[in-house]
């Protein structure tokens, strides 16, 4: 049995020793998954809805520990991380309505009737990123479990630590044993035989670009069902009317949040030149504000990095780059980057790639298409922000601009009661929202003749 070894990113060190799961270990889990699924599927709705809400009552009996286990192994602060926490029970909480409200149609057709049901596909197997361990898993398992699937489901190598306590939060709650597993491991390894297995009726991936084609090819051989939540390179687009003040007073915490690994990092600021200046004059001083540090102090607002190859990755995109103003970071150990801010044209890579870390570009624009080109002009579509106190202009760029979450006058990205998702390279397939749970079921129609 191999092992990953798990790290606090705030010291580099070893947190504890997890065991990987292998190709057999993958497919027996899969295996006891498909066998827990026709008893899973036949628990009378109501019961089912009963155990998700006792699911989400455990881990909001556990939400200060689960924070304080985020902390350690990815280094969010502790008021992200209790948000994190939180959002996975709301989440289950608000799945839990499903089951007694799945209901099909009865449709009138000549000669007799037809009926539609929405069918739990199977076994669901769900591929979690790092960055946001907790509510990505919650998002992908509760909608999943309350339709009526099984789920297995692989933490990211590096932070399995939460998703294994939810597991066991899952079986005090009374889930049955093979209904939620979790199996940490290697994404080529566990990851891959999701996508190959043929019992695994669909496949949730949350991370890169590049393993996003790779699962929807593997996915294709099998025409197996998927959603796929990938990289984002998000503006956050500031008219001059807008309160250029506050906008400027919030464009770190869109940006670095999470330092910066967030596939909704608003890491593309585009401003109207009339608002350049006095816009670039409150970002540093918000910039140069932003607290980083130890992620359990309350007062910290931002953390380390995931890892030392994340660390290096970002460091690779800022050694060219010339820097407009930057915050500062501890030195280490850990693996920290200050907050910066760069003064690069268009074409930089650090503006055409996901940099995924604490870093942001500012731009300026001469007028809205200007604003909306330059927005599009980039293979993602995740999410963006708006910036303007003229209405008709907040609704033309909104619709304008190619990304699936949008927020005016805001950088909200997520709620869970709304749907999410991505444009373009950003994915394919919505989560979360009261339309989630289709996604996990098939539609069947049955006809019943009258004769
Ligand atoms: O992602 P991977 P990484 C972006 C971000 C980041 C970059 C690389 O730019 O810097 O991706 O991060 C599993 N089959 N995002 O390398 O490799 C893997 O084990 C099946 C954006 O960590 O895509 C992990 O559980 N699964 C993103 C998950 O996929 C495989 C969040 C993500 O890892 C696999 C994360 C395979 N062949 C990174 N290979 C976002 N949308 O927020 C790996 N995995």
């Amino acid at each position: 049995m191999t092992t990953l070894d798990v790290l606090d990113p705030s010291t580099g060190e070893l947190l504890r020793r997890v065991e990987a799961a292998g190709t057999d270990e993958t497919d027996a889990a899969i295996a006891r998954a498909h066998a827990a699924f026709p008893a899973w599927r036949a628990v009378a709705p109501a019961d089912r809805a009963r155990l998700l809400r006792r699911f989400a009552d455990a881990v909001d009996g556990a939400l200060e520990e689960l924070a304080a286990l985020e902390v350690a192994n990815a280094g969010h602060t502790i008021g992200n991380a209790r948000w994190e926490a939180g959002n996975v029970r709301d989440v289950l909480a608000y799945y839990s309505a499903t089951p007694e409200r799945l209901t099909g149609r009865q449709i009138p057709v000549p000669g007799g009737v037809n009926l539609t049901f929405h069918e739990p596909l199977g076994v669901v197997g769900v591929i979690v990123p790092w960055n946001f361990p907790l509510p990505i898993a919650g998002w992908g398992l509760a909608p999943a479990l309350a339709a009526g699937n099984t789920v297995v489901l692989k933490p990211a190598e590096l932070t399995p630590l939460t998703a294994l306590r939810l597991r066991e939060l899952a079986l005090e709650a009374g889930i049955p044993e093979d209904v939620l597993q979790v199996l940490p491991g290697e994404g080529p390894v566990v990851g891959e035989r999701f996508v190959t297995h043929p019992l695994v009726r669909k496949v949730v991936f949350t991370g890169s670009t590049a393993v996003g084609k790779r699962i929807m090819a593997g996915c294709a051989a099998q025409v197996k069902r998927f959603t796929l939540e990938l990289g984002g390179n998000n503006a956050n687009i500031v008219f001059a009317d807008a309160d250029v003040a506050k906008a400027a007073a919030t464009a770190p915490y869109a940006v670095f949040d999470n330092a910066g690994q967030d596939c909704c990092a608003r890491s593309r600021i585009l401003v109207e030149r009339p608002a350049y200046d006095e816009f670039m004059a409150g970002l540093e001083q918000a910039v140069r504000g932003v607290v980083v540090g130890a992620p359990g102090d309350e007062a910290t607002e931002m953390g380390p990095l995931i890892s030392a190859a994340h660390l290096a990755k970002v460091s690779s995109y800022v050694d060219d780059a010339d820097v407009a103003f930057r915050g500062s970071a501890p030195t280490g150990p850990g693996f920290w980057f200050p907050p910066t801010v760069l003064d690069v044209p268009a074409d930089h890579r650090a503006v055409t790639d996901e940099v995924f870390g604490p870093v942001v570009a500012v731009l300026p624009f001469d007028d809205e298409a200007d604003a909306v080109r330059l927005a599009n002009d980039t293979d993602y579509g995740l999410s963006g922000s708006i910036w303007t106190r003229d209405l008709g202009r907040a609704l033309r760029v909104s619709r304008a601009v190619e990304a699936g979450n949008l927020s005016v006058n805001s950088h909200s990205s997520v709620r869970y009661w709304t749907p999410f998702g991505g444009f373009k390279q950003s994915g394919f397939g919505r989560e979360l929202g009261p339309d989630a749970p289709h996604g996990f079921t098939e539609v069947k129609n049955v006809f019943l003749s009258q004769d």
